[in-house]
């Protein structure tokens, strides 16, 4: 009796954590639907929820490849304005608190896929029909795990889909801004298309205190791993005009960065 209670309670608690993930993701795909309404009759909520799972359900949850998120990928349509794409590397809050409130720049969380799965976690087990939420893999446990592979196939979508003058906000507080083996570094600078993108402005953030500045060494190792046929470029923008553009969204895009 006690055997058959208790799997019953974790059947019941499983489900409940499948079914917890599968609302968030097509709560968050309505409302983004909602009020993106150029994308709204070109994208479906299930299908894009089952193209998700198709990626990790029953497997392993450290062979999950970046490709196996390719159905889900095609999945989906979106179409960002040339020269409106910003990356971002150790700047996350800042970047997104920049974007929230103006048009003039849109990171890869500001469009349907990434808005719908930021700050998720999510795998399965081989064999298994389940989505799990906890006990998943860290992002550097395992390399092919699902979260990481994830935005390792969501970042090289949008790079490899920008266009135009794109930019990147980078931290001036560290002392190597750019890091070759983030997900900036090591997957979005090598999928940017030559064709397609003119060049690539680096945004230093930098407080009056920092001794980083645009002619810091780590700016090498990004110059390498440029397509040289993409122009590059690098400003260093005080933290607080950044601050206060944030606080003030009538404050044109032009006199912030
Ligand atoms: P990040 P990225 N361990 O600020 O350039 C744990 O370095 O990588 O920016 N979590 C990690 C690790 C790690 N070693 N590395 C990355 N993460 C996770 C998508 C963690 O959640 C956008 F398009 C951390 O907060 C940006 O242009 C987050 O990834 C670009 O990729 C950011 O790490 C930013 O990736």
């Amino acid at each position: 009796v006690v055997v058959v209670v208790l799997a019953i309670v974790l059947g019941l608690t499983l489900t409940r954590y499948s079914d917890h993930l599968r609302s968030t993701v097509i709560g968050r795909c309505e409302s983004f639907l909602k009020k993106h309404t150029d994308v709204s009759r070109v994208n479906d909520c299930e299908r894009i929820w089952g193209a998700f799972e198709e990626a990790y359900v029953g497997k392993d949850p450290c062979e999950v490849p970046a490709e196996a998120y390719d159905p889900l990928i095609s999945s989906v349509t979106q179409h960002v304005i040339c020269g409106t794409m910003l990356f971002w590397s150790k700047t996350k809050a800042l970047a997104h608190a920049f974007t929230d409130n103006r048009e003039c720049l849109v990171t890869l969380e500001d469009t349907l896929l990434g808005f719908v799965f930021d700050e998720l976690t999510w795998c399965s087990k081989n064999g298994s029909k389940e989505t799990f939420t906890t006990d998943c893999p860290g992002w550097s446990e395992c390399q092919n795990n699902p979260v990481r592979s994830f935005w390792i196939r969501a970042s090289a979508n949008f790079a490899a889909t920008s266009c135009g003058n794109v930019s990147a906000m980078l931290n001036g507080s560290l002392e190597s801004p750019f890091s070759s083996t983030s997900v900036f570094g090591s997957v979005e600078v090598k999928s940017l298309d030559p064709n397609k993108v003119d060049d690539l402005t680096i945004l230093l953030v930098t407080k009056e205190t920092d001794t980083t500045t645009c002619a810091s060494s780590s700016f090498q190792s990004l110059r390498s791993a440029l397509d040289p046929k993409i122009a590059y470029n690098c400003r260093e923008v005080p933290y607080n005009r950044v601050e206060n553009c944030i606080s003030d969204p009538e404050i044109p895009c032009s006199d912030c960065l």
